[in-house]
């Protein structure tokens, strides 16, 4: 951590990544060490990179980053676990490149690595980094609603066992700054008529095998047919957490050159599973990719297996 602070001190441009199709926790965590920095350091230049995600923008907003702003820059990449992943891949061109993540450390692509498996979030990270530093560092209110944002998103609103006391202690110091937690709960979970609709067809027709494991394929077709895009349907992917005797399940999702898959647990490891399929992730949670529904049938044994062996 203070080595971060050391870095950041050391440098006069700072560009800020996170993981490609952002989640609350990759918009908190990058934007809110950028509004950390801007409040603390505002003689420095610090952008944030990545494509602009529309469900997330009233958290934050992208910077136009040209190539020539990674020229002797200080890269910082949050929450993203390996370099396939990194929104903007110029990353790699900055002088020094500084990891901050909460995902397994499977691939340490940073000159520095600070990875907190046990972190909620890595929002949480960016509020103990600060935390750790107050003597020297304020935390403007907007860096905190970020901070909350990424929390709560990543912690499915504190529900998730990585949410630890430290989580909740943080959230307490948190929501004593000046910001709307209500505005924030709406935008994150405020959901489209279509998507619901698709939901109500997904609980219409799931089925639940003997080992406890549910699966569901979107195909295109079906995404056409709802109106919904894939990256809509993958944030789906927890709906079925509360099926009773449910103990693992798979989303396959169908998007133009690949098929997406979801895979979630109550206990059976999955990303040992994902890690077969050009994925990876947490143990109760990982995302992969196949190319042909004939491999449902292989993955969807895979993770009966892992579940009957749990
Ligand atoms: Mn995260």
């Amino acid at each position: 951590m203070s080595e971060l602070l050391n870095a950041i001190k050391a440098a006069q441009k700072i560009v800020i990544h996170r993981h490609v199709r952002p989640d609350p926790d990759a918009y908190g965590s990058q934007c809110s060490l950028a509004e950390i920095i801007k409040e603390n350091f505002p003689e420095k230049t610090v952008l944030r990179a990545g494509e602009g995600e529309p469900t997330l923008q009233f958290l934050s907003k992208m910077d136009e980053v040209e190539d020539v702003d990674f020229k002797d820059a200080l890269v910082i990449v949050c929450d993203t676990a390996n370099q396939a992943r990194v929104d903007d891949q110029r990353y790699a061109t900055g002088a020094t490149v500084f990891k901050v993540d909460h995902h397994p450390n499977d691939d340490p692509y940073g000159d520095y690595n600070w990875v907190e498996t046990t972190a909620s979030s890595t929002s949480e990270m960016i509020y103990e980094w600060y935390s750790t530093h107050k003597e020297e560092l304020r935390l403007p209110a907007k860096a905190a609603e970020l901070i909350y944002a990424g929390i709560v998103g990543d912690t499915g609103r504190f529900l998730f066992p990585s949410a630890s006391p430290k989580t909740y202690r943080y959230a307490s110091e948190l929501v004593t700054y000046p910001f709307s937690r209500t505005v924030i709960h709406d935008a994150l979970y405020e959901t489209k008529a279509n998507v619901l609709r698709l939901q109500g067809h997904i609980l219409q027709t799931f089925s639940l095998s003997e080992e406890g494991v549910a699966s569901v394929s979107i195909t295109r077709q079906m995404l056409k047919q709802f109106e919904t895009t894939a990256q809509e349907a993958s944030q789906l992917v927890g709906m079925l957490g509360n099926v009773s005797g449910i103990k693992a399940w798979v989303f396959f999702i169908e998007e133009e050159h690949l098929i997406r898959v979801r895979l979630r647990s109550k206990g059976p490891v999955v990303n040992t599973i994902a890690k077969r399929y050009e994925g990876g992730g947490h143990p109760l949670a990982a995302g992969a990719s196949i190319y042909d529904w004939e491999m449902v049938h292989q993955v969807v044994s895979e993770l009966k297996r892992a579940t009957l062996e749990a």
